[in-house]
């Protein structure tokens, strides 16, 4: 690519499957011809949705539900279609849906599960003594810890925020009995750990979306098509091996997203 052309900036958050698809993003657009940078691991929702309306960044992965639940709290958008104007009136498009939901959950070991007979989240009612350890960003989100505790009137007392990744070690410990999950997280059935049916469904879809600033479209239009030939493409099973390879093999995330679009896309980069 020469020195003239556009740069496009993609962005991720500070956890691994936002990483594998921000590496899957730069990639595609790469081979279309534009010069590509991506800000790996910048920080949590709040700092990419604001870096992506500063514009240091044009692009990043989010999920539908986290838009209606974080970015765009409080709002009443009924449909796909309100969330759309909500986004334009803020000069960012929901483009590329990749295919896949990757909701929050609520997951204990699955024999101390057992052990408690807690099958779905609201069974959590009789057991305040549980520890509980949830992630940073689900400790402040509506739909993260605040919500889910109002919506099914949780006794718990002894709750404490946490880096995801260590959450599951937590949990292996025996430090925390309860925690959040990422639904595609290949830690789930590497752990053996139940997830809790939310039977109040608290929790919204999470479709993997790539926003983007507005005025990409005139500035790179063939960074955006490339980026378009993931629609549909990556399912929930895809993902979660994409996050296995990474987390649980120690591969890479660059290599993980090459490895992707070789397979499934007949793409070198
Ligand atoms: N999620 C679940 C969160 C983290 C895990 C994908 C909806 C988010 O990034 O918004």
């Amino acid at each position: 690519p020469g020195g003239d052309g556009p740069t496009v900036r993609v962005g991720s958050k500070k956890f691994t499957e936002s990483v594998i698809l921000g590496d899957m993003a730069a990639q595609l657009m790469r081979g279309s011809g534009v010069r590509v940078e991506h800000r790996r691991e910048v920080g949590g929702t709040q700092v990419l949705w604001q870096a992506l309306k500063r514009g240091d960044i044009d692009v990043y992965p989010e999920y539908t539900g986290t838009l209606r639940q974080e970015i765009f709290a409080g709002r009443s958008l009924p449909d796909d279609e309100a969330l759309r104007q909500a986004l334009a009136a803020e000069g960012v498009i929901m483009g590329t849906s990749l295919g896949f939901n990757d909701t929050y959950a609520v997951g204990m070991k699955e024999a101390e599960a057992e052990r408690l007979g807690i099958r779905k989240i609201s069974d959590l009612r009789q057991h305040p003594e549980l520890r509980l350890g949830f992630s940073n960003e689900f400790m402040a989100r509506a739909d993260g810890w605040p919500g889910l505790r109002t919506r099914y009137s949780l006794p718990q007392t002894e709750v404490r925020g946490l880096d995801h990744d260590l959450a599951y070690r937590g949990l292996e410990s025996g430090a925390l009995q309860v925690t959040d999950l990422y639904s595609t997280d290949a830690e789930i059935a590497y752990y053996h750990l139940r997830v809790l049916e939310d039977d109040l469904r608290h929790f919204p879809p999470y479709d993997a979306v790539f926003i983007h600033r507005a005025d990409l479209a005139e500035r790179a239009p063939e960074a955006l098509a490339a980026l378009g030939r993931l629609e549909g493409r990556v399912s929930e099973s895809a993902m979660v091996a994409l996050n296995a390879e990474a987390k649980l093999e120690r591969v890479p995330e660059r290599q993980v997203a090459a490895g992707f679009l070789s397979r499934e896309m007949g793409l070198t980069v």
